[in-house]
């Protein structure tokens, strides 16, 4: 056995992990990785993003806090958080959820989010409120919080009412339901969009660190306007998988093309004067042939 493997589980343990925590997600509406990326991974993140909490003024609202910064486009600013968003396991979970709702999954947001000592309690919400749509079947979001500081009762760690994606939403729901994400940092907590929960009230000393990463069907419209945030000269550098979680790449039936066509034409300078080009999934083509017959 190499140190590596005595340390990071292997593929079969990994995808067991990701298999428990699908269940405890689906039936607690929540559920945390401990210690999902190493210390020196979390240590790059914090450092790349230093300075933009720094520089960043203080949230101004009732639901962002007042006593929060906030900082948007991750992706850019702070490189790796690049791996947290295509964590392998954390991707498993959130698209074992979220994939059979749509053709693709797609990044809604990166957001750092340090609560600073004083912030009172975020008011209780749920992150699928920003679509205003009475009754949701499926899950339509999955948040990832990445802990940058250790999260603790005191410091603000996120407040979330178990079960609570089961009823409807009560702003005034009992804060004696609650429970505190308390996490090391390096851990992720992983929570459906229909949980209510909130930012905790940081009665210390030291900000709390945190860092968003949400998930959401491919047909929604993005929390964070991605393409403004990164537009192709700068998504042009991204892995591949990156681009397309961004939305570089068609959801199917001929969703969020570009001149008929899929967007990653742009990062490939591709000529914008083309052809419309079906993109259909395989069950609507076959439906199309049978209806035209082999015949064109
Ligand atoms: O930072 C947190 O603990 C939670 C913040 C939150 O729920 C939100 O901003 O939607
Ligand atoms: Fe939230």
């Amino acid at each position: 056995m190499t140190m590596m493997s005595a340390v990071r589980p292997g593929a079969s343990e990994a995808s067991r992990l990701a298999r428990h925590a699908i269940v405890d997600l689906l039936a607690h509406g929540y559920v945390i990785l401990p210690d999902a990326v190493s210390a020196a991974q979390i240590d790059a993140v914090g450092a790349e993003m230093g300075p933009y909490f720094a520089a960043t003024p203080r949230c101004q609202g009732d639901f962002y806090g007042w006593q929060t910064t906030r900082v948007g486009g991750l992706l850019s600013k702070a490189p790796s958080v690049q791996r947290l968003v295509l964590h392998p396991q954390v991707l498993d979970v959130v698209e074992t959820i979220l994939a059979p709702s749509c053709d693709c999954i797609q990044l809604n947001l990166t957001q750092g989010v340090r609560i600073h000592p004083g912030e009172r309690v975020q008011a209780a919400h749920r992150d699928e409120e920003m679509w205003p749509c009475e009754t949701k079947v499926k899950p339509w979001l999955v948040n990832v919080i990445w802990a940058l500081t250790d999260f603790t009762e005191e410091n603000g760690a996120t407040l979330l009412w178990p079960g609570s994606h089961n009823e409807t939403l009560d702003r005034r729901i009992s804060p004696q339901r609650a429970i505190a994400a308390r996490m090391k940092r390096g851990s992720a907590l992983l929570f459906l969009g229909a949980l209510t929960h909130a930012g905790g009230a940081n009665a210390t000393e030291s900000p709390r660190d945190g860092i968003i990463v949400s998930y959401c069907l491919g047909w929604l419209r993005q929390y964070e306007n991605q393409y403004l945030t990164y537009p192709p000269e700068i998504a042009r550098a991204f892995p591949k998988a990156l681009q397309e979680l961004i939305g570089y790449r068609m959801h199917r039936p001929n969703l969020g093309g570009w001149q008929g066509r899929c967007p990653k034409g742009v990062l490939d300078g591709e000529d914008a004067i083309g052809p419309h080009i079906d993109a259909l999934p395989p069950a609507i083509a076959a439906e199309l042939k049978a209806h035209y017959g082999e015949v064109r």
